[in-house]
């Protein structure tokens, strides 16, 4: 397989702990977001949104969409599972991590961004502002929700790693990047942590992957 990824990628970092946690090697291709490269005809060809992550499988099939592609990962690949047993726990899980994916990350990635500069010329101050307004609903939705609820463990959902875990995760790394102020957030702030002594968590982080700085 390939796996289309960029050090820096929130949604690529979600990935990379889900093929850790399977022990699923594939060929990585850097995507330089920083340097625009997402938009060049040869990713563009792999992936038309002009978005990581995207991971092609070895008879050439593209998956896109990090949720999807963690989903078909536990599908492909059962053990460890992903997903809680019941229907219940399932839609709790999945509502956690689509908290994050679906109405947090989307606000606060480049392409938003860049056009909140350049569509609406906003400088700096107004764009932090965005982006810690998104970042900090999501934290507290999620601080809400798990230190409200008994099926709330060591984890997300009780003791065992789900995809909350590692949406919530990508979440904490992205508010450090931006510097947002996470003691308001013991719960998440606890679990992320949890999740960080992993090992496969913590080789997938975002500053550790080749080409990375020091710090963010
Ligand atoms: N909802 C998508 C998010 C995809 C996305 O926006 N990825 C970012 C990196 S984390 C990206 O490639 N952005 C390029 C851009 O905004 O131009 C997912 O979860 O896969």
């Amino acid at each position: 397989m390939k796996f289309f990824s960029f050090w820096r990628s929130l949604a690529s970092f979600r990935v990379r702990i889900v093929l850790n946690l399977k022990g699923v090697s594939c060929e990585v291709i850097d995507v330089d977001l920083m340097k625009g490269h997402q938009r060049d005809p040869a990713f563009r060809a792999v992936n038309p949104q002009m978005v990581l992550p995207a991971l092609v499988e070895d008879d050439g099939h593209v998956l896109f969409q990090s949720l999807a592609i963690m989903e078909y990962l536990d599908e492909t690949h059962p053990q460890p599972p992903l997903l809680p047993a019941t229907p219940l726990a399932r839609a709790r899980v999945r509502g956690l991590a689509q908290i994050v994916a679906c109405d947090s990350h989307p606000l606060i990635v480049p392409r938003v961004r860049e056009f909140l500069e350049h569509g609406f010329h906003l400088d700096e101050a107004q764009r932090m502002k965005w982006i810690h307004n998104w970042i900090g609903a999501a934290l507290t939705a999620l601080e809400t929700n798990l230190a409200g609820s008994s099926e709330t463990g060591r984890y997300c959902q009780g003791d065992a790693i789900t995809i909350a875990d590692i949406c919530l995760v990508s979440q904490f790394a992205g508010a450090n990047f931006f510097k947002h102020d996470l003691k308001p957030f013991p719960t998440v702030r606890r679990i992320a942590e949890a999740c960080m002594q992993n090992d496969a968590f913590a080789r997938a982080h975002p500053l550790k992957q080749p080409g990375a700085p020091a710090a963010a």
